[in-house]
């Protein structure tokens, strides 16, 4: 229920139970799972393209899968939580290639939460948001609270949240919670172009800037300035930024390695 397919320089990852508007089951946070635990350990893989297949992007949690430990009498739903959708919002952001999510269609509950966890997110002009969680009585997880507040402050956070109102794609990238919205015919080459573009580029130095982000958000200015001098210590010892700047010099496009 994951397709996975190499391309030059990044790794396509195609969440497949159409049917269920790729709602996640066991097998599809197993098989996911070890999508970007392979794109971690390739050395070839510069980005990853996350979508999903059909008419959806990601229902959230499978309500009719009995596997995720979430029905029965007393259903420990923390559990669940804890055993994959952290680690998956965990792994998202950790890794040192960026993570592109193209939304092709509704991204409710978790699914939408997913994507927001993603490094930079286009979705198709037709996509809708859905904090789906309230309708069932449930609380946001997989980082919700966490990237409505962020992203939206409180005011949309929680009318979002409260409410479960569908936010169309053209206004979720008005409000600054998403990068883009694009036309859906040209959704998905719009997120290739970007991710060829990305798999290309000075790759240790995009995972340093990401790291150097996501921390932006719990730091002090004073931290986050010391933070940003080792980081650029680091980046200044890559290959990568000897080509930068010769290429700079010499008037020719750059060709990064990634090391
Ligand atoms: C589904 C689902 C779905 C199963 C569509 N499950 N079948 C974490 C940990 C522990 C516990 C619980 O949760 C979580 C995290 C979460 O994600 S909680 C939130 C779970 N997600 C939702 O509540 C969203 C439920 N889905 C919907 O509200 C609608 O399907 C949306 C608004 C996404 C799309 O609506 P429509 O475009 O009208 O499509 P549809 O409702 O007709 O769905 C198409 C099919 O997909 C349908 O099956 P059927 O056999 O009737 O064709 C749905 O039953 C199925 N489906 N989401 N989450």
């Amino acid at each position: 229920c994951v397709l996975t397919e190499r391309r030059d320089g990044y790794t396509v990852i195609t969440l497949n139970r159409p049917d269920k508007l790729n709602a996640f089951n066991v097998e599809q946070h197993r098989q996911l799972k070890a999508a970007l635990a392979e794109c971690a350990r390739d050395d070839d893989c510069r980005a990853v393209l996350l979508t999903g297949a059909g008419r959806g992007f990601c229902a959230g949690q499978d309500l009719s899968d009995r596997d995720t430990g979430m029905s029965g009498e007393n259903p420990d739903l923390g559990a669940t939580i804890e055993a994959y959708y952290n680690p998956l919002v965990r792994q998202i952001r950790a890794l040192e290639v960026p993570v592109i999510c193209a939304v092709n269609g509704v991204a409710a509950g978790a699914g939408a939460n997913i994507a927001l966890a993603c490094d930079i997110v286009l979705a198709a002009r037709s996509a809708r948001f859905i904090q789906a969680f309230a309708k069932i009585a449930l609380v946001p997880d997989s980082g919700g609270t966490y990237w409505l507040a962020r992203f939206l402050g409180e005011a949309r956070a929680k009318a979002l949240a409260l409410t479960a109102e569908p936010l169309p794609a053209e206004q979720a990238a008005d409000w600054g919670l998403i990068w883009k919205a694009v036309d859906d015919a040209d959704l998905m080459d719009e997120a290739h172009g970007l991710c060829a573009s990305l798999a290309s580029g000075p790759t240790r130095a995009l995972a340093l800037t990401k790291q150097a982000i996501q921390a932006a958000s719990v730091n002090s200015l004073d931290q986050q300035l010391d933070l940003e001098r080792e980081l650029q210590r680091e980046a200044g010892y890559s290959g990568d930024y000897r080509e930068g700047v010769s290429a700079f010099l010499e008037k020719r496009p750059a060709k990064y390695t990634g090391r």
